[in-house]
């Protein structure tokens, strides 16, 4: 069997990518591993940078994103017991950024799929890669025991962070970047109104927190955690004391509590692989790079490399050229690695480490006390936050 672009991974990279290509006119197949259901139930990132709202708008699928999203102009810092808000909207001369979760955007996205009758395998079985390094890439799966192979042009590894695609590299064309912090998010979703209108990062003694939501009746908290934190040592309670006990005392009585939905740990890396581009083989999204959630840039990243990878592919059909392949990986890479550093940046300024004793420690306070002492530096800050330029 053959297609245009085999598109590894239903997740946002995989899904957008796909809507962008087939309303380009470009056959594609999505191979997911795992079940749809599964992939909607991985709770994951909150906040929607301008430029993914807009390329799910271009996808056609941003109806309800608009109808249920909550568009923000600002965020809170909570620290040494006072709050601050960074007014980013008028930081940044009107841009905001939307509160609307990523398994939304998910399904949104896999509805848009579904309506396109384009196809996707999910519960996909070994998804092999070959011959990515000519002309006729393959890829091969199994599913309910038979073994399947499409012929393409090019193949989008959008397979995640453990996904095959960068494994199938070899070794010698890949060069990676790691930072693993020595601590992890503990996340809580449940069905309680917001503790405050919009965002608060809590930087305390205790460890980070951070309070967003969903909507304006479902919030979603996380707490600093050891990385190797056991869930099952975290009852409800527990958590919600915890939250509380880093957020200062206004917010503190301002939490409602309430039973999680869900609870769960992720811990927290910087990572990026170089090139994003190995002949016919492209990787999108957390295939080729990992930021710490602390700047809501994992999945706004994801976006961005999407817009540059579907552009280059429809130039590639449409007219034969290379040119915009060939930028690809730099293109996408430089990028990254601003939201690299504003992602490490604000992880490292909001996060308790190990050796944040003394010196350290003034100097993180000196970070934030620098930060609401200067319009430069906040909007350093808000412009980042909303999200880079493309
Ligand atoms: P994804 O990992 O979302 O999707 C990859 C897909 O490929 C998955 O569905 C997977 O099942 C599939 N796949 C993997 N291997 C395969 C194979 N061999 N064959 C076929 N399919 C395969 N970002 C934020 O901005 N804010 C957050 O708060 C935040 N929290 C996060 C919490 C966790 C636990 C994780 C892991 C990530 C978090 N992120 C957050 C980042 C996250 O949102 C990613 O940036 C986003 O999911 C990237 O989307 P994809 O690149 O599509 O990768
Ligand atoms: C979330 O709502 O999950 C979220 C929001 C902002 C972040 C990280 C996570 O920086």
């Amino acid at each position: 069997m053959r297609t245009q672009v085999v598109i590894i991974g239903s997740g946002p990279s995989g899904l957008l990518l796909g809507q962008l290509l087939h309303r380009a006119g470009i056959d594609t197949v999505v191979l997911e591993r795992k079940s749809r259901d599964y992939v909607l139930s991985r709770v994951r990132a909150g906040v929607l940078e301008q430029g993914t709202v807009g390329l799910i708008e271009e996808a056609g699928v941003g109806a309800r994103m608009r109808r249920e999203g909550l568009v923000h102009d600002g965020f809170e810092i909570a620290f040494a017991g006072e709050r601050h808000r960074v007014a980013i909207t008028e930081l940044t001369g009107g841009r905001s950024v939307m509160v609307y979760g990523q398994t939304e955007v998910t399904r949104d996205l896999m509805d848009g799929r579904d309506a396109s009758g384009a196809p996707t395998v999910y519960e996909a079985e070994d998804v092999a890669l070959h011959d990515f390094d000519g002309p006729s890439p393959r890829v091969t799966w199994r599913k309910d025991g038979v073994t399947h192979e499409l012929v393409c042009d090019a193949i989008a590894g959008c397979d995640g962070y453990h996904g095959v695609s960068r494994a199938s590299v070899p070794a010698g064309a890949i060069r990676t970047f790691e930072r693993v912090y020595p601590f992890g998010w503990l996340g809580v979703l449940a069905d309680v109104p917001p503790c405050a209108p919009e965002l608060i990062y809590a930087a305390h003694d205790r460890g980070f927190a951070l309070c967003s939501m969903r909507s304006t009746t479902r919030s979603r908290y996380y707490v600093q955690c050891p990385v190797d934190e056991r869930i099952e040592d975290w009852s409800d309670d527990r958590f919600w004391d915890e939250l509380r006990s880093r957020l200062g005392p206004e917010a503190a009585v301002a939490v409602t509590t309430g039973p999680s939905i869900e609870k769960s740990v992720a811990p927290l890396r910087s990572f990026v692989a170089e090139p994003m581009r190995f002949g016919r083989l492209f990787l999108a999204g957390d295939a080729a790079h990992i930021v710490p959630p602390t700047g809501a840039k994992g999945l706004n990243l994801a976006a961005s490399d999407v817009r540059y990878l579907s552009d280059a592919l429809i130039e590639h059909v449409r007219d034969g050229s290379e040119a915009a392949l060939d930028r690809y990986s730099a293109r996408a890479l430089a990028r990254v690695w601003k939201a690299e550093r504003f992602s490490w940046w604000m992880t490292t300024m909001l996060h308790r480490f190990p050796e944040d004793e003394g010196f350290t420690a003034r100097i993180k306070r000196a970070e934030l006390d620098y930060l609401f002492s200067s319009r430069a530096a906040l909007a350093s800050l808000a412009e980042n936050y909303v999200g880079l330029p493309y």
